[in-house]
Formats: C-alpha cells, sequence, structure tokens
C-alpha cells in the first residue's frame, strides 16, 4: 500500500487522537493530549489536516490571557508541523448548561449563550483557516415526547441557521456551514436525524447556499440506513461538504470505530461513492481509538485509519477499471439508467405515442446483479 501523504488530505480531530477513553461505565484510560503533540504525531504519519471543538483546544472557561497563549503556541506548531486547519466546530454538549441542548434549548438564555459560543469559536475557525465549520447537534433532541416541541425547536434551529449565516456574511468569513446528522446518543432523539433530513432542512433556511451536510458513516449505520447512498444523495444535490468517516457495526450505539473496521462492505461502497463521484475535500475521520489502547495504540490506529483509505481506494479503482466488471455493469442496464427517459421535447403528449413494449420479453430480461456484486466482493477480498 502507498504511504499517506498529504496530497490525500487525511485530517482528524484533536477529539479523535485525543479521546481520553472516558466511556459512560468507566473513567479515562489514557492521558489528556497536548494538541501541539497531536500535529507532531499526525504530521509525522502523513496527515494534512487537523480541526477541533472549541474546548478541544482551549478549556471551557479559560481567561483571555490563557486563551491567547494557547492559540499563539497551536499557530506555531501548526507552521512548524505543516497541517492545516481544515474545519472548526462548537462545543455545545458537554458543559451541563447544555444539558437540554445548544440552539433549540428550552431555554432562551442558553439558546443566545450558545450562538455566541458558536460566533466566538467562527472567529477563530476564520483566523485559522478553516473552510468549513461543522455543526452537530449532540444535545438537540429529547428523551421524551413533551419535553420537546419539535416543530417549535426547529423554528429556533432555523433561526440559529439564518443568524449565523448572517455572522458569517457581515464578518467577510470564507466559511460554510456542514450540518453533521446522527439519529441519537446522547440524546435519546436528535433533531436533523439522517442525512435526509438535514438535507430537507437545510433548504428552509435564508441561505441554503451556505449549508451543506458532513455524513457520518456510523451515524447513518446507527439509523439501520446505508451510508453510501446518503453520500452519494448529498454529493447529486451539491451538498457533500465534508465527510466523518469510520467504523461501525450495525445499529447499536456509536463505536467510533478506526476507519475500514466495522462494516468493511459498507466502506467499501463509501470509497467508491467518494471517488467516482468526485469529492475533494478534506478525507476526515472522526473516531475514537479503543479504551483498551495506550498512546502507542493510538498512533498506529490513527494511521491505519489512512492506510485503509488507500487500500479501498485502490480496490475502488481496479474494481471500476475491470473488464469484466465494465460488462457485468452493462449486463446490468447501468448505461441504460444514465440516458433521460423520454426523448428531448418529447414530454407526456409524444409518451402516449410509443408504441408500449413486450412486458412478459422485459419481465425476463436478464440482469447481471450478483455476478456485479461477486466481482466487488472479488476485488474487496483480494482474489482479483
Ligand atoms: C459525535 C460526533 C461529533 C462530531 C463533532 C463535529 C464529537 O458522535 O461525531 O464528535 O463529529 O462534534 O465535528
Ligand atoms: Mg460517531
Ligand atoms: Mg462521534
Ligand atoms: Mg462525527
Amino acid at each position: 500500500i502507498p504511504s499517506p501523504t498529504p496530497a490525500d488530505k487525511f485530517s482528524f480531530g484533536l477529539w479523535t487522537v485525543g479521546w481520553q477513553a472516558r466511556d459512560p461505565f468507566g473513567d479515562a484510560t489514557r492521558a489528556p493530549m497536548d494538541p501541539v503533540y497531536a500535529l507532531e504525531r499526525l504530521a509525522a504519519i502523513g496527515a494534512y489536516g487537523v480541526n477541533f471543538h472549541d474546548d478541544d483546544l482551549i478549556p471551557f472557561g479559560a481567561d483571555d490571557a490563557v486563551r491567547d497563549g494557547i492559540i499563539e503556541r497551536f499557530k506555531k506548531g501548526l507552521a512548524d508541523t505543516g497541517l492545516v486547519v481544515t474545519t472548526a466546530t462548537t462545543n455545545l454538549f458537554t458543559h451541563p448548561v447544555f444539558k437540554d441542548g445548544g440552539l433549540t434549548s428550552n431555554s432562551r438564555d442558553v439558546r443566545r449563550y450558545a450562538l455566541r459560543k458558536v460566533m466566538r469559536n467562527l472567529d477563530l475557525a476564520a483566523e485559522l483557516g478553516a473552510k468549513v465549520y461543522v455543526m452537530w447537534g449532540g444535545r438537540e433532541g429529547a428523551e421524551y415526547g413533551a419535553a420537546k416541541d419539535v416543530p417549535a425547536a426547529l423554528d429556533r434551529y432555523q433561526e440559529a441557521f439564518n443568524v449565523l449565516g448572517d455572522y458569517v456574511v457581515d464578518r467577510g468569513y470564507d466559511l460554510k456551514f456542514a450540518i453533521e446528522p446522527k439519529p441519537n446518543e446522547p440524546r435519546g432523539d436528535i433533531l436533523l436525524p439522517t442525512v435526509g433530513h438535514a438535507l430537507a432542512f437545510i433548504e428552509t433556511l435564508d441561505r441554503p447556499e451556505l449549508v451543506g451536510v458532513n455524513p457520518e458513516i456510523g451515524h447513518e449505520e446507527m439509523a439501520g440506513l446505508n451510508a453510501a447512498a446518503g453520500y452519494a444523495q448529498a454529493l447529486w444535490q451539491g451538498k457533500l461538504f465534508h465527510i466523518d468517516l469510520n467504523g461501525q457495526n450495525g445499529p447499536k450505539y456509536d463505536q467510533d470505530l478506526r476507519f475500514g473496521a466495522g462494516n468493511v462492505r459498507g466502506a467499501f461502497w463509501v470509497v467508491d461513492t467518494l471517488v467516482t463521484g468526485g469529492y475533494d475535500g478534506p478525507v476526515h475521520f472522526d473516531y475514537k481509538p479503543v479504551r483498551p489502547e495506550t498512546d502507542a495504540g493510538v498512533w498506529v490506529s490513527a494511521k491505519a485509519c489512512m492506510d485503509n483509505y488507500l487500500i479501498l481506494r485502490e480496490k475502488v479503482k481496479a474494481f471500476r477499471a475491470d473488464p469484466e466488471v465494465q460488462a457485468a455493469l452493462a449486463e446490468a442496464g447501468l448505461p441504460d439508467l444514465a440516458v433521460p427517459t423520454l426523448e428531448a421535447e418529447e414530454g407526456w403528449r409524444g409518451l402516449l405515442e410509443w408504441e408500449l413494449p413486450d412486458v412478459d420479453a422485459l419481465a425476463a430480461r436478464e440482469v447481471a446483479m450478483e455476478k456485479l456484486d461477486q466481482l466487488a466482493l472479488e476485488h474487496l477480498y483480494g482474489v482479483r
């Protein structure tokens, strides 16, 4: 396998490699990670970019002098390592003030405070050159039906995106937003639970062009969905502004396994979708090195995320270039799907002139779908 290089545009959140592995049942197994150490280790394994929640870099409540010192030191780390800040995001989920949500909390003061927290970190994101601002609403939801008025909460969510859109435009920031859907966890049910919900919501905003999606493989699979299909529709709508790649084994808690672990077939089709669809943004991993690992295992897993992407990228390219695959695609009717159903100018009137086909013959037509999928599996299994 080729080694990861910055040209591959791999990026990691500070919260991924820096996760201390605290879970609902157990304390941290790893020490806090110095963000500059993270930059050095990421650069050493061939990463291109980094991203962070405000509180990943600057501890919640730090005073201005501390904050400025941390930012200066981080900037120096970026300059020394050549890493790029690709995106940034806001932590609106850890502090108890956000126990009932941030932008959609029932408390108006919490909502106003949450907006200020986002605005403050948008300033830093712009200063550090991030191009995308991720919005994951982990606490925007509820456990019980009556506890959240969903239409009212969506009104407030919409209001928040409209105000934040005004903010980046008025400030002249070159930033777009990417909504990250997730069905549940930490809330029992989260607003904008899937890519589809988010895409529909975006069209209701004042500036829909400023907002896209950041689908995470595991989050779609938690909802029992085919992640690749979500990425494909987001690309089709021009809304795939960012990606969170990781591994998941079906609908259960958010596993955040390293990319390539978990649903391997799903990962193959995600990479196929990204490569075939021409996605050219950062290839970002949002995963958690498993709790038993020490620092050594953290860096093994980070490198493995990139290696697995490169392995799968080679495999999907070989799959698409294989003459047997191309023949099977033709047999399965894929070229025909690319042809518009009606002739130009034909319209429904022209369609009425069309002589109806032999339906029984059409029903009996050959398809090569089993053959096609077996070819994909053989590429994935490494026997082709
Ligand atoms: C949670 C997530 C988040 C988001 C992040 C935005 C803590 O399941 O996936 O990570 O990715 O908040 O980038
Ligand atoms: Mg996740
Ligand atoms: Mg996560
Ligand atoms: Mg994520």
